[in-house]
């Protein structure tokens, strides 16, 4: 039982976060870029990718939207009407990670859980998120609890699952020319050092994925790498079709597990970019669908709040 009865818990949910508009690209590149302004060419190469999937509206931010609201809803049925209220807080665009804490202090909340809207933990991803929420806590005098991962969630792995079957179908059967690639944002080679969790959450979830839907041809492979001058993590998606292309693959479909909504590294990442690639090779490339505000993933994500705070066993 939590330490404050009865009383209300706030529930932080943290996304990425996306500009309100084309006009807003460049303050939100400056803040990823921890407050550097990106030159005329990296604005305009951003911009350019956010133009061709958006036509002037931002998914992420309705989905992040809807997925906040249906958490709300499901902690609601789980739990009894009022006990979890959910506040949303975004890393790189308003309302902040800090206005999400200050908003429920303001509410006159005194306990609190957090989770990110991605299942796998990084200290450079989930960890960032949730060292912002614990010091603006701290400064309000909310105790607050940080949900580092749920990756191997059940109802997470279902969900899943039902997407790949069905992108296979959607390929023709899933016949043993066509090869399921799992992927995700890739980071910088240097977490490696710091024993980082994130690879092998990754591909555990891609195993219990792969499993869980009697796939036999899967790999793992990185997308969406920065160019900062470092080593990012590889092989990189593009590579990856490129080789499997060598090897006489006809068919792929990606399974995006490190991200949950429609956004720009799916959208653009994989439906224009990794599409465009593996055609020019004679490839066929589907994704599955996103999980959005999917009733499983909420339900992985209530269930893993409950836990959080000691109301439910996972
Ligand atoms: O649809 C949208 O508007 C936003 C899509 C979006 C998501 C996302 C998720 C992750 N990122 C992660 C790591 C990094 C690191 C850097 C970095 C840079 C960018 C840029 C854009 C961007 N990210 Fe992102 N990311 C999204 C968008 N990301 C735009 C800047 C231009 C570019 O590189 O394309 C490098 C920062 C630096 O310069 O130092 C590192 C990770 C995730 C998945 C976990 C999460 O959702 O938090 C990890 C969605």
């Amino acid at each position: 039982m939590s330490a404050n009865g009865n009383k209300r818990v706030g529930v932080l949910v943290m996304s990425y976060g996306t500009p309100e508009s084309l006009e807003g690209v460049e303050a939100y590149y400056t803040h990823i870029r921890r407050g550097h302004p990106p030159t005329a060419e990296q604005l305009e190469d951003l911009t350019s990718r956010y133009r061709a999937i958006v036509g002037g509206v931002f998914p992420l931010r309705e989905n992040t939207n809807r997925q906040v609201a249906a958490l709300q809803r499901t902690l609601d049925e789980l739990a009894g009407e009022g006990r979890y209220v959910c506040y949303q807080g975004l890393k790189h665009a308003a309302p902040f990670i800090e206005d999400g804490v200050a908003a429920m202090a303001a509410d006159g909340v005194k306990e609190a859980v957090g989770i990110v809207l991605t299942p796998q933990y990084s200290i450079m991803s989930v960890g960032g998120y949730l060292k912002r929420a614990k010091e603006e806590a701290d400064k309000h005098g909310v105790a607050f609890a940080g949900i580092e991962e749920y990756h191997l969630h059940p109802e997470l792995i279902d969900a899943l699952k039902k997407r790949v079957s069905e992108g296979l179908e959607r390929l023709g059967g899933g016949s043993s020319d066509t090869m399921v690639l799992f992927s995700a944002h890739s980071l910088p080679e240097k977490i490696l050092e710091l024993k980082d969790p994130y690879p092998e959450q990754l591909l555990a979830t891609s195993r219990a994925v792969a499993e869980a839907a009697g796939v036999e041809h899967w790999q793992f492979t990185w997308q969406s790498a920065g160019q900062t001058g470092q080593p990012w993590l590889g092989p990189d998606i593009l590579e990856t079709i490129e080789r499997l292309g060598r090897e006489g693959a006809k068919a792929m479909l990606i399974a995006p597990v490190g991200f949950v909504s429609d956004h720009l590294e799916v959208l653009y990442d994989i439906d224009i970019e990794a599409k465009r690639f593996a055609e020019e090779r004679g490839i066929k490339l589907e994704r599955i669908r996103m999980l959005n505000d999917d009733a499983q993933y909420m339900k992985a994500m209530a269930e893993s709040v409950l836990a959080a705070i000691g109301e439910r066993a996972l």
